[in-house]
């Protein structure tokens, strides 16, 4: 009996064509700059970003990590949502690797008033650690999926370029925030001086994620991915599973979104589940179980016994990532498992 993984949309396995071109990839050594497959992935993503370069690495937070180095000097200040990716889940690589110290700001989009941050902006620097670097995340993973809004990703970047200060997207989701938004997303990275994005969530690459930006950034970025050991030789090999990803499997992201619609569709019936409202729903849907009286994982444990594994945040917050490997019969019989669920626990 198939178990139906929703616990992330990292979980997807890669489809038939990608491995069909991982077979067929023409390779050569990276470092030196002659692997034919990961440039022509490099120039694809550079050209669906709107950027002059980008860069292939191994991961989400690589490119993350890359993008805080190359942006920062050790000794600055970075303003990271409370939320963040960056600041939850990096293992502090912001502290330990960049050597940035994150201010930290609340905000229910994950993207901040200007208001909240213009004071780190206008210190004096030869009395406050300098800010030189805004991190914004969308879609936001621990927002419930939520993109950040056209015109408040461009008031803040507007503000952050008055204030000579660089901003990074954390876009490992920006296709689904593209489709949410109904924009392309270079209209989305257009207000950022750096984008990073995963091949390897909803578009089912094996591995792999590319970091965007001007063609000199890119350069000093080649140089830290080598310092944190990330040079790769024959990626040729995973980036034509890569371009697969980026040519062949961003439209059905719009499957998910509707897919995890289902889903949110089905629990927003019952009423002591606290489902956590999207303004743009993605292919998350994230919900309390406290008034259920359950924890979440003992909520997600009784899940995974009728074969619908889930995740979730904290001790009460259940989260449901749709993705390529679950398809409208599995989401239709998750959706039901968990409904039931639900509707058994509440009194
Ligand atoms: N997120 C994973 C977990 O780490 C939580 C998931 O299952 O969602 N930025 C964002 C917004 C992410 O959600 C993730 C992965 C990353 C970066 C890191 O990507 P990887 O896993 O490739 O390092």
């Amino acid at each position: 009996m198939k178990i139906i993984d929703l616990r992330s949309d990292t979980v997807t396995k890669p489809t038939l064509e990608m491995r069909q071109a991982m077979l067929e990839a023409e390779v050569g050594d990276d470092c030196h700059g002659e692997d034919p497959t990961v440039k022509q992935l490099q120039n694809l993503a550079a050209e669906k970003m709107g950027k002059e370069a980008a860069l292939y690495v191994s991961s989400g937070t690589m490119a993350n990590n890359v993008a805080l180095m190359t942006h920062t000097q050790v000794g600055e200040t970075a303003i990271v949502d409370a939320e963040a990716h960056i600041y939850y889940y990096e293992s502090a690589a912001i502290s330990s690797l960049a050597g940035v110290m994150p201010i930290i700001v609340d905000h229910p989009t994950g993207c901040p008033d200007p208001d909240q941050i213009s004071y780190y902006l206008q210190r004096d620097p030869t009395r406050f650690p300098l800010t030189s670097l805004i991190c914004l995340e969308s879609t936001h993973n621990r927002r419930g999926g939520r993109p950040i809004a056209l015109d408040r990703i461009a008031s803040i970047y507007q503000f952050a370029q008055a204030h000579r200060t660089a901003v990074h997207l954390d876009g490992a989701r920006i296709f689904n925030a593209a489709h949410a938004l109904g924009v392309s997303a270079w209209e989305i990275a257009q207000y950022t001086d750096s984008v990073s994005f995963c091949l390897s969530k909803g578009l089912a690459a094996p591995v792999g994620s590319l970091l965007v930006g001007t063609t000199e950034f890119i350069q000093q970025a080649v140089r830290i991915r080598r310092r944190l050991g990330g040079g790769m030789r024959q990626a040729g090999v995973i980036a034509a599973a890569g371009i697969v990803a980026l040519t062949e499997m961003v439209n059905r992201l719009q499957e998910d979104h509707q897919h995890a619609q289902i889903i949110a569709e089905g629990l927003a019936e019952i009423e002591a589940l606290e489902l956590e409202p999207g303004d743009f729903p993605t292919n998350m849907v994230v919900f309390n179980t406290r008034n259920l009286g359950i924890s979440a994982p003992d909520f997600a444990k009784q899940a995974a016994a009728k074969r619908v594994r889930i995740s979730y945040f904290d001790p009460q917050r259940v989260r449901i990532v749709t993705n390529n490997d679950a398809d409208r019969e599995d989401v239709l019989y998750a959706a039901d498992v968990l409904v039931r669920l639900a509707k058994s626990m509440q009194n």
